[in-house]
């Protein structure tokens, strides 16, 4: 079992990256704005809670988050390992994460860091508001919202990982291939 995190700005590929790790190995994939926007779109109160948050370019707060992924985390028991791709952004969900997997038992083993500079995160994000509709690649100034958020709370969680000698930086630029086959020598598999 391999459980890791995918750490990284808004547009840096971890989605697109997780999808190719599920294909390939079978992990299960805890993103969470997947599940926001799964949510959103079903019309249930937790889509309708996190909506506010997406739409602006601002995080969900934190319990909400923690506590959707410990429903998830019990729902989905299995052996390949876990990819939280989107999840921790936050050191409160941080901790919380090292909490829950320590209460199951299981390890998180690593936390994978892609790197990319903010002018191509503006340019991805700009390209894929043309066809995922989603309102927070739509909007310029949501976007550079989202950038500057990731980097005053999430960025800092590099120290947090690095302390614990769990973080693996990646640079995340160039063809998808050529990256996934840095991620899979980061990940030794
Ligand atoms: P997320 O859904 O996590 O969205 P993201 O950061 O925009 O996407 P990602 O990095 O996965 O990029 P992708 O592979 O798609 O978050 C959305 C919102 O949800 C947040 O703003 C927040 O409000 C909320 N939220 C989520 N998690 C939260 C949490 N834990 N706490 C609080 N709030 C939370 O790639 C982007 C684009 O680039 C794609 O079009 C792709 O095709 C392209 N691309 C990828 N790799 C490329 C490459 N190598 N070259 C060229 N293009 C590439």
């Amino acid at each position: 079992m391999l459980n890791f995190v995918f750490l990284g700005p808004p547009g840096s590929g971890k989605g697109t990256q997780s999808a190719k790790l599920i294909e390939d190995f079978g992990f299960i994939h805890l993103s969470t704005g997947d599940i926001f926007r799964a949510e959103l779109k079903s019309g249930s109160p937790l889509g309708l809670e996190a909506k506010g948050y997406l739409d602006s370019g601002q995080l969900v707060p934190d319990e909400v988050v923690v506590r959707m992924i410990e429903q998830k985390l019990d729902a989905n028991a299995h052996n390949a390992g876990y990819i939280f791709d989107g999840f921790p952004r936050t050191q409160v969900q941080a901790e919380a994460l090292d909490a829950l997997l320590e209460s199951k038992g299981m390890p998180l083993n690593q936390v994978l860091l892609l790197e990319v500079p903010d002018a191509i995160l503006r340019e991805r994000l700009t390209e894929r508001a043309k066809t995922s509709g989603r309102s927070d690649d739509a909007n310029p100034e949501i976007i550079e919202k989202r950038i500057r958020v990731y980097q005053q709370e999430t960025l800092p969680l590099t120290d947090y990982y690095s302390k614990q000698e769990k973080l693996s930086r990646v640079p995340g630029v160039g063809h998808i291939d050529e990256i996934y086959a840095r991620i899979r020598i980061a990940l030794s598999i």
